[in-house]
């Protein structure tokens, strides 16, 4: 431990279950480390200094302001977000999944508090509602504060905002009231365990209409494949008739690359929609259809685990 290590009372639970001290403890002041413990690996970010930090009913909230990646949002000391790739991970949660449905009207987020997909699905005009189910609305609060440019659309008629338990949001629509669902959820640690089961996918095929598409984040493909195949096992196993893994870089994520993984009742992930060259197109950093046609595209390692 460094001269400077004050011992701190900041615990950071990890994706495996471990608990560590934040190193940010041991350089107060000087940097921000999320430690992936069963990888050997960690992930650290200059910081300026730690705007805010709440303890929400639900969980431990800091805002950061880092020398090169924006503005960097934590939640238990594990990273959310952060200014500089937050959009490649909004977008392929998004419109990969809303071009996959012919036509997207009512949208479901749930999670994503820090209303980065919001924004995303509020591009597509034909959208006529996108309902935002957090947990935390604390979340919420603190985006709009320190993320503006996330929450741009918040005002927009189309949005709706629900505080609560999204699981039990779910499993209570109304049949096929959702065209998509989007999954924006934390890693599959406490409260968040329930999004990645059997069960929350079954609920969902129910909330979803003929032809409807659920999109979930769904962890590293060089950390976390158990993790991936068990969403895929479970989405199967709760009747969706295909599901495919999209992969894309998120360098301030576990390894830096990310997956979302779609599930759909009817339409092949393949037969995408491409925008006709006369149509509104949503204004997008990252996505496009080639990208959205190579996310589809699996290493042979994922390929071989997917099969079996
Ligand atoms: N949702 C995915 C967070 C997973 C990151 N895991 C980690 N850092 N260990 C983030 C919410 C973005 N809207």
């Amino acid at each position: 431990m460094s001269p400077q290590g004050v011992a701190g009372n900041v615990r950071l639970l990890h994706v495996d279950g471990t608990v560590s001290m934040s190193t940010d403890e041991l350089t107060p002041g000087k940097w921000f480390t999320e430690i992936y413990n069963e990888h050997g690996s960690a992930f650290s970010l200059k910081i300026r200094e730690k705007i805010h930090q709440e303890q929400t009913p639900y969980q431990l909230l800091e805002i950061y302001d880092t020398v090169a990646f924006g503005k960097l949002m934590t939640l238990d000391g594990l990273v959310m977000l952060c200014g500089l790739d937050n959009f490649i991970y909004h977008e392929m949660m998004t419109h990969t999944a809303l071009f996959t449905h012919p036509d997207p009207k009512r949208v479901a987020i749930v999670g994503g508090g820090d209303c980065g997909c919001l924004k995303e699905v509020l591009k597509h005009p034909e959208v006529e509602s996108a309902e935002l189910i957090e947990l935390d609305e604390r979340v919420t609060r603190v985006s709009e504060k320190y993320f503006p440019e996330l929450c741009e659309s918040n005002n927009d008629p189309r949005a709706y905002f629900s505080f609560g338990d999204g699981i039990k949001h779910v499993r209570e629509a109304v049949n096929g009231s959702y065209d998509v669902i989007i999954v924006d959820s934390t890693d599959p640690v406490g409260p968040a365990v329930g999004l990645f089961s059997e069960e929350f996918y079954a609920d969902c095929l129910q909330a979803l209409s003929t032809d409807g598409i659920l999109i979930v984040q769904s962890e590293s493909p060089l950390f976390h494949m158990k993790i991936i195949t068990s969403v895929r096992t479970n989405m199967k196993n709760a009747g969706f008739a295909h599901i495919a893994t999209l992969d894309f870089p998120q360098c301030s994520y576990p390894s830096g690359w990310w997956t979302a993984t779609l599930a759909s009742k009817s339409i092949a992930p393949t037969d995408f929609r491409v925008p006709a060259e006369s149509a509104v197109v949503p204004q997008t950093r990252y996505y496009n259809t080639d990208i959205h046609r190579a996310a589809l595209a699996k290493p042979e390692f994922m390929k071989r685990e997917f099969d079996t």
